[in-house]
């Protein structure tokens, strides 16, 4: 098999890569190692920044969005028994986010895909990458029992944090940059309507929750719980009690309880990968970079990523220029890093100490008062989560 671009990875950012290549003409071929029911139905991320939706509109994947996706004004932080308000549209000139969730994009983008192009192997898992310094890099990879080639003029890795892309850039030119928390998250999801119209982000007594939701009729909640917590250590009842504790402000707020549906646990962790390309070999999203899901910015970064990218193969298309391409992995990590460092703070500014830390907890109550006390503190809050400009 040949093509101009090969994709490995069929989660949000190679999708929507596909998608965009597809619509400006360039084509690719994208190889998916897990079945399509599983990359469909993996409970994920939910908030989509204003420019994610933007790039699902300029893709034409955005028509149940528009219909099913809740969009938010604002978020709520709650704090030692104070409660306080982030309006976005105030504070930033009029920007928005939206919920609906990655297993959604991930369908529409499959569906589209399937029914117009350009062709995606379900089960195509990629072994190597071969050649990527030269002009025809080739991806081996097993499709149907059988292993095959793709050669290509472009690999990109869209592969996840787990995905062989990166491990293919040579040690001396990878640089990687990390950092491990103290802590998890126990997700739900829940048959109940949310107890918020927004989101609230928490800093329980007992530790971080959020209260997020999937529609007016299912619940997505999260709870900071130790490393190496099972989920099966959380029995329902448990779960609630614990969040109902961690919301508490007054008599008149009440956490409504249903059936829990999905529970899973997910470590937290900070990581970048630079470079982004090498030769002719890019990444885009969790290949390259992880975030802690506090500041809600891992499928927005893959997106922005892909929207960069996408504008970079279009240029070469157009007019042959690789200017674009050359610049592309130092305007992603600019991007990046802000996102990291946003999401870092959001995550220390939130979560229990385990260690209790008397001086740290005093901290994040001066940074939390900052920012309900002050426009200017709120509005950097603001800016930053509902997504900085895509390019510097
Ligand atoms: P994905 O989604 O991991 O997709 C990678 C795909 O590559 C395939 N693959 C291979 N295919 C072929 N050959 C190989 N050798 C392969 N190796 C791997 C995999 O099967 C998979 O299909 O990466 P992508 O596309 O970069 O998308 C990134 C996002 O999924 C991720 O950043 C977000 O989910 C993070 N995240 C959130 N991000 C937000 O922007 N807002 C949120 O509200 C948010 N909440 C979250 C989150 C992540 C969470 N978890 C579980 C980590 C909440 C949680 C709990
Ligand atoms: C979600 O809805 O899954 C979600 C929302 C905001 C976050 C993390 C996850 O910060």
């Amino acid at each position: 098999m040949r093509t101009t671009v090969g994709i490995i990875g069929g989660g949000p950012a190679g999708l929507l890569l596909a998608r965009l290549l597809h619509r400006t003409g360039i084509d690719c071929v994208l190889l998916e190692g897990r079945d399509r029911a599983y990359v469909e139905h993996r409970q994920r991320a939910g908030m989509l920044e204003q420019g994610t939706v933007d790039a699902l509109d300029e893709a034409g994947a955005a028509e149940r969005l528009h219909a099913e996706g809740l969009v938010h004004q604002g978020i709520e932080l709650r704090f030692d028994g104070e409660r306080h308000h982030i309006d976005f549209p105030t504070l930033t000139g009029g920007r928005t986010v939206t919920i609906y969730a990655q297993t959604e994009i991930v369908k529409d983008l499959v569906a589209l895909q399937l029914a117009e192009g350009p062709p995606l192997l379900f089960e195509a898992e990629a072994l190597a990458i071969e050649k990527p310094e030269s002009t025809s890099p080739v991806v081996r990879f097993v499709h149907e029992g059988r292993e095959q080639t793709l050669t290509c003029d472009w690999v990109v890795g869209c592969d996840g944090f787990h995905g062989i892309s990166r491990d293919t850039f040579p040690d001396a030119v990878s640089h990687s940059y990390e950092r491990d928390y103290p802590y998890s998250w126990l997700g739900i999801l829940a048959d109940v309507a949310p107890s918020c119209e927004e989101l609230i982000y928490a800093r329980g007594q007992g530790g971080f929750a959020l209260h997020s939701m999937r529609s007016p009729h299912v619940s997505r909640l999260y709870l900071q719980v130790p490393n190496g917590t099972e989920a099966d250590d959380w029995p329902d009842d448990r779960i609630w009690d614990e969040l109902s504790a961690r919301f508490a402000i007054d008599a008149d707020w009440t956490l409504r309880r249903g059936p829990i549906t999905a529970k899973s646990v997910t470590p937290m962790r900070s990581y970048v990968h630079e470079p982004m390309r090498h030769g002719r070999l890019l990444l885009a999203g969790d290949a390259a970079h992880i975030v802690p899901p506090t500041g809600a910015k891992g499928l927005n970064l893959a997106v922005s990523d892909v929207r960069v990218l996408g504008r970079a193969f279009a240029e070469l298309h157009r007019t042959g220029s690789e200017e674009l391409l050359d610049a592309y992995s130092r305007i992603c990590l600019a991007r990046v890093w802000q996102a990291t460092r946003f999401s870092y703070d959001m995550t220390k500014m939130l979560h229990a100490q385990p260690d209790g830390d008397a001086f740290e907890s005093r901290l994040q109550l001066a940074r939390l008062r900052r920012i309900a006390a002050s426009r200017h503190a709120a509005a950097e809050l603001a800016a930053n989560y509902t997504g900085l400009p895509l390019m510097p």
